[in-house]
């Protein structure tokens, strides 16, 4: 079984070794408190948004340690920040720009500290940059554009000069991969394709090939997504589960699912689809049952705080880990030879050559495994290490459950396999 591939460039091992990762969304839409892409869904121009929040961020109850401490606590490795969303309100003190966080009532640099706070922990600081900008007066109006329908601006465009724009691009790029020490991956987000009538924008139009160039030489290990559309070191399916181990080409890849709590990535007070903290640490497993990482978002609010429902997740989904971990982190999709049982999923760390079972369904007394039988060294549960008996059949290992599990959907077995 082909395990991790590695990417085209950069050492991918800290990545699959982490699984497990925080993105974080914020900028003046947590004001707004109803989606980060509110100014687009508003139809708000730069002025009028501007006008609305810019004066307005003030998070004084911002602190990254707290924040660092929670992702620590949840057993993230590694974290994404928005360093500027779709609405190009930066969060560091950006040379190129008024439009950033020092400028605010905020008054200071909000990145670097917080970069700081997660890599003191050991957590693998990554960078978010949207290639949209619904602020920049030289990016043209485009499908997804606030002013897409305002008849009194479509076709000015010619007004505007979007190559300004890519080199405002590339020189925030250089700042953030020069100004911040060493960042392990930058996720760039998204391309546009053509439609309505107007015209996409994709690896041409942001100069994706010379962009990569240029991070490359500033940052030569740094993992990439795949979302400036030339290739990338990470495939990156959004808010979606695969069936299998995504391949590129026919080979498996590096692959990350990005996930929120309830929908929203920026912090939308109202939201009510909520997930349970036994989705997302089943949404965990079934990601790296198949081979990817999962980067898990929060929304901070307005005034600079993870809200009680995103602490109350972050806290579940660290109590399982803190006996489950060893399933996760450094574990990929199991050899092919291991037919998983069904409601269950397996993983398999190649290093220690131990296979995880975890039953999402536990059946009532016995747990059915074939084409397990001779297969098995010992079992035992992780949360407590107890063992469990099995017995062994012609055509299947019978597993003897035991009243303890019922109603503990997400345990997890260890079966140690024998020493190749
Ligand atoms: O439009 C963004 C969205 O706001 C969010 O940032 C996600 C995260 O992967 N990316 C884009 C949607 O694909």
């Amino acid at each position: 079984m082909g395990l991790d591939v590695r990417p085209t460039i950069g050492d991918s091992s800290w990545f699959t070794q982490s699984r497990f990762g925080m993105f974080i969304h914020w900028g003046l839409y947590s004001l707004g408190a109803r989606h980060e892409w509110l100014q687009s869904r508003e139809f708000l121009s730069a002025e009028a948004y501007r006008d609305k929040y810019f004066r307005r961020f003030d998070p004084d109850l911002y602190d990254p340690e707290l924040w660092a401490d929670l992702a620590l606590e949840a057993g993230m490795k590694y974290f994404v920040v928005t360093t500027k969303h779709h609405e190009g309100f930066c969060l560091w003190d950006s040379k190129y720009t008024v439009y950033k966080a020092p400028n605010t009532p905020a008054g200071r640099d909000v990145l670097k500290p917080m970069v700081e706070a997660f890599r003191s922990r050991g957590i693998h600081p990554g960078l978010y940059y949207s290639l949209l900008d619904w602020h920049h007066p030289d990016y043209t109006v485009d499908v997804k554009h606030p002013l897409r329908y305002d008849k009194t601006f479509v076709g000015k465009d010619s007004e505007r000069r979007f190559d300004r724009y890519v080199e405002y691009m590339f020189n925030q790029t250089r700042e953030l991969l020069t100004e911040f020490g060493k960042i392990d991956l930058m996720f760039f987000d998204f391309s546009i394709p053509s439609l309505e009538g107007f015209p996409g924008k994709g690896k041409d139009e942001w100069r994706s090939e010379a962009l990569v160039k240029l991070i490359r030489e500033l940052q030569p290990n740094i993992l990439l997504n795949d979302r400036l559309q030339v290739g990338g070191d990470i495939t990156t399916p959004e808010q979606y589960q695969p069936r299998k181990w995504i391949e590129v080409d026919g080979r498996r890849v590096v692959w990350e699912a990005c996930h929120t709590f309830s929908g929203s990535w920026g912090y939308y007070r109202d939201e009510e689809t909520w997930k349970s903290v036994d989705q997302l640490v089943k949404m965990l497993i079934d990601t790296v049952a198949k081979g990817g990482n999962l980067l898990l978002n929060v929304g901070p609010t307005g005034r600079g705080e993870f809200d009680e429902r995103a602490v109350d997740r972050l806290k579940g989904i660290g109590a399982w880990m803190r006996r489950h971990n060893r399933s996760i982190y450094g574990c990929t999709a199991a050899p092919d030879a291991f037919a998983c049982p069904a409601d269950c999923r397996l993983t398999y760390n190649p290093d220690t050559n131990r296979l995880y079972l975890h039953v999402f369904s536990w059946p009532f007394k016995h747990l059915h495994l074939p084409g397990f039988s001779g297969r098995v060294e010992y079992a035992q549960l992780l949360n407590d290490g107890s063992e469990i008996r099995m017995t062994e059949g012609k055509q299947e290992m019978t597993m003897e459950a035991g009243a303890f599990n019922e109603g503990r959907p997400e345990d997890t077995l260890t079966l140690a396999l024998p020493v190749k």
